[in-house]
């Protein structure tokens, strides 16, 4: 029933990457990996190359865009790079004034709360973000047949940042709103919807072969509030990707209890955090859909033989889905030792060679 792309995205072989095949549930020659966060956080030739420039330069910068995605690409030899960039970009690119802050995240200088600050939110035209669409160009000529991952943020948690004004623990002021103001809530979600589908085509349309859409903190919202108050976004988010015919990512933190409709929202794949072990996410996403996931990234501070022990446990739970791309439950933390990542990258792809 699903039949793969029918037109190539990027550079020659990538009808044979591992990657894409898993999304698309085929067999593979093996499992693939790649990580999140993997560009730009422990390599110390990211570190070196950031001196002095703000993050949301480096991400306005195609030259350093390119060279930080192709970073870990070299390094750990991963079946997909993922696009350098932020899920703020494109609110700081349609004119929202926010800042990234060391060591804290997205700050917003005027959070929106009412009416008037969703007025201030307009549509994302691809010339808005043209770096975007210099720097995928270029990555797809580099990369060759590695796959380029391209990104969104989901609309809860852009919704978040946007309305507390930062990080938050609790969302409550995000949640005072869906709970007490519906129309406001459902309004600016659409917004929020329409903007990651912008910013999600401009990086097809200039090569990017997949997609994740990075709902990170939905895990905060219960099934019944998911339904009603986000499926309806993400599921629209999917319904107008899919027309491009790249592989649907669609992942979340503390999501064990919204896996199933994580999964009817449309995308693809669905990824899985540390806390549900896969084999238990497989009987919770609905059939047809292939599974990321799902290593502690804080079991990589372990030594080398736990790591091991851990990795083919996900591995061997992995082989229970329609399709496994090996992934961390969330994103690499920032002390971990690359050493540690090439060793696991390399384990995935022996350990999951041959075994389809
Ligand atoms: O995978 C990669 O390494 C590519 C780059 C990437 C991605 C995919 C960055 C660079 N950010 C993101 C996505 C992102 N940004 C998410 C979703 C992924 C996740 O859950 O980890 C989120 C929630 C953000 C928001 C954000 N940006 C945070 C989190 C703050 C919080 O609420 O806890 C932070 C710290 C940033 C800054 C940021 N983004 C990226 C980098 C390298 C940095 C640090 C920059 C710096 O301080 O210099």
């Amino acid at each position: 029933p699903d039949d793969p792309s029918p037109h190539a995205h990027g550079g020659p072989g990538l009808d044979r990457s591992p990657f894409l095949l898993a999304c698309r549930r085929r067999p593979v020659p093996h499992t693939p990996v790649w990580f999140m966060r993997q560009a730009g956080r422990s390599l110390p030739e990211y570190l070196r190359l950031r001196e002095g420039v703000p993050m949301l330069e480096s991400c306005a910068r195609p030259d350093m865009i390119v060279e930080i995605t192709l970073q870990p690409v070299r390094r750990y030899a991963v079946d997909a790079a993922i696009f350098f960039s932020d899920i703020m970009v494109p609110l700081k690119a349609i004119g929202v004034d926010l800042d990234i802050k060391p060591g804290v995240g997205p700050v917003i200088a005027d959070p929106i709360r009412d009416a008037a600050g969703l007025g201030t939110l307009r549509p994302l035209e691809p010339g808005d973000v043209p770096y975007v669409t210099e720097a995928v160009r270029g990555l797809v000529g580099e990369l060759g047949s590695t796959p380029l991952i391209g990104f969104a943020g989901g609309p809860f948690t852009l919704a978040s940042y946007l309305i507390e004004g930062g990080p938050s623990k609790n969302h409550d002021r995000t949640k005072a709103m869906m709970y007490g103001e519906p129309r406001l809530w459902a309004a600016l979600m659409d917004r929020l919807a329409d903007l990651t589908i912008a910013f999600l085509k401009v990086q097809v349309a200039a090569g990017a072969s997949a997609v994740q859409v990075f709902d990170s903190w939905v895990g905060a919202v219960s099934p019944q509030d998911y339904r009603e108050s986000v499926l309806p976004h993400t599921s629209r988010i999917f319904d107008e990707i899919e027309p491009l015919g790249v592989p649907r990512i669609h992942f979340g933190v503390g999501t064990g209890e919204l896996l199933g409709l994580m999964g009817e929202a449309g995308a693809d794949v669905v990824g899985v955090d540390w806390r549900v072990p896969l084999d238990e996410a497989v009987r919770r996403v609905e059939p047809g859909k292939a599974l990321q996931g799902n290593l502690d990234p804080a079991v990589l501070f372990a030594p080398w033989e736990t790591v091991e022990r851990r990795a083919r446990d996900v591995l061997d739970r992995g082989r229970t889905a329609e399709g496994h791309i090996f992934n961390l439950g969330h994103g690499v933390l920032p002390s971990t030792d690359p050493d540690m990542l090439a060793r696991l990258a390399d384990l995935v792809q022996e350990a999951g060679a041959g075994e389809q």
